[in-house]
């Protein structure tokens, strides 16, 4: 083995991984700026937070070999599509809708796969928005498009996937029929408490708007 060759092939996928880095943080960028824009306007903060990864080289390693993909950048670029992933969180389950729409009408960002998780929910329960999304970077000799994979859930969806998805790695991927049936039950639970918190938020809210037309009308008067 040549050690200067596995330096400059060190080099290469540093440089490589680096793009999905920027495309991250520009993306966080944008998202900061609707949440703030967001917020001057509607009074009202759709997100509770957002945290991005981009995946380690070992691990595209094994996601391409398991998609057997050929081991080039160009074909990791093309095939593996989460390489950089952005996860936000969010309080109501149509908070995720309203940050999709504003995704969608972003110039700068191109949706090229949605997978809804949320209306079509998967069988052990999971439910997200994922989207693939295509962004400019601009790096010293050229612009690249990137893609980062986006997913967008409640915190009780959230909560279940980070529970879900150690159970799935203690298990080494073979959960016990037993805590999969439970698995899907507090899925249901956790979907459930989406639909009561959200209708409680709408109903204060609706009381708060009423509220505030009383007050009006009195000053008028
Ligand atoms: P990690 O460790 O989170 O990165 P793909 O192989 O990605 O091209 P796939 O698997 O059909 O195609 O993509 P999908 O359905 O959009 O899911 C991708 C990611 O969503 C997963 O990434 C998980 O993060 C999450 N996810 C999907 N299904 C489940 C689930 O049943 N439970 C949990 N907890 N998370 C899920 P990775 O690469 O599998 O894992």
């Amino acid at each position: 083995i040549n050690p200067n060759h596995f330096k400059d092939r060190k080099k290469e996928l540093l440089r490589f991984l680096m793009g999905y880095k920027f495309a991250l943080e520009q993306l966080k960028t944008k998202i900061d700026l609707l949440k703030s824009e967001f917020k001057h306007i509607h009074d009202y903060n759709p997100i509770e937070h957002v945290t991005s990864r981009v995946k380690t080289p070992e691990s595209i390693m094994r996601k391409a070999q398991k998609k057997g993909c050929p081991l080039t950048l160009e074909s990791i670029r093309k095939n593996i599509r989460d390489i950089a992933g952005l996860r936000i969180t969010c309080s109501f389950e149509s908070d995720i809708y309203v940050i999709h729409r504003m995704l969608e009408e972003h110039g700068d960002v191109n949706i090229i796969e949605e997978k809804d998780y949320i209306n079509n929910p998967k069988g052990n329960g999971y439910r997200s928005l994922h989207l693939i999304v295509e962004v400019p970077v601009f790096m010293t000799d050229r612009e690249q498009r990137v893609l980062v994979e986006i997913q967008i859930r409640t915190i009780a969806m959230d909560f279940w996937a980070s529970l879900e998805h150690k159970i799935f790695y203690k298990y080494n991927r073979e959960i016990p029929e037993h805590i999969k049936h439970e698995l899907a039950e507090a899925a249901e639970v956790a979907h459930m408490l989406d639909k009561k918190m959200e209708a409680l938020h709408t109903e204060v809210n609706l009381i708060k708007s009423n509220q505030e037309e009383d007050e009006e009308v009195e000053t008028i008067q």
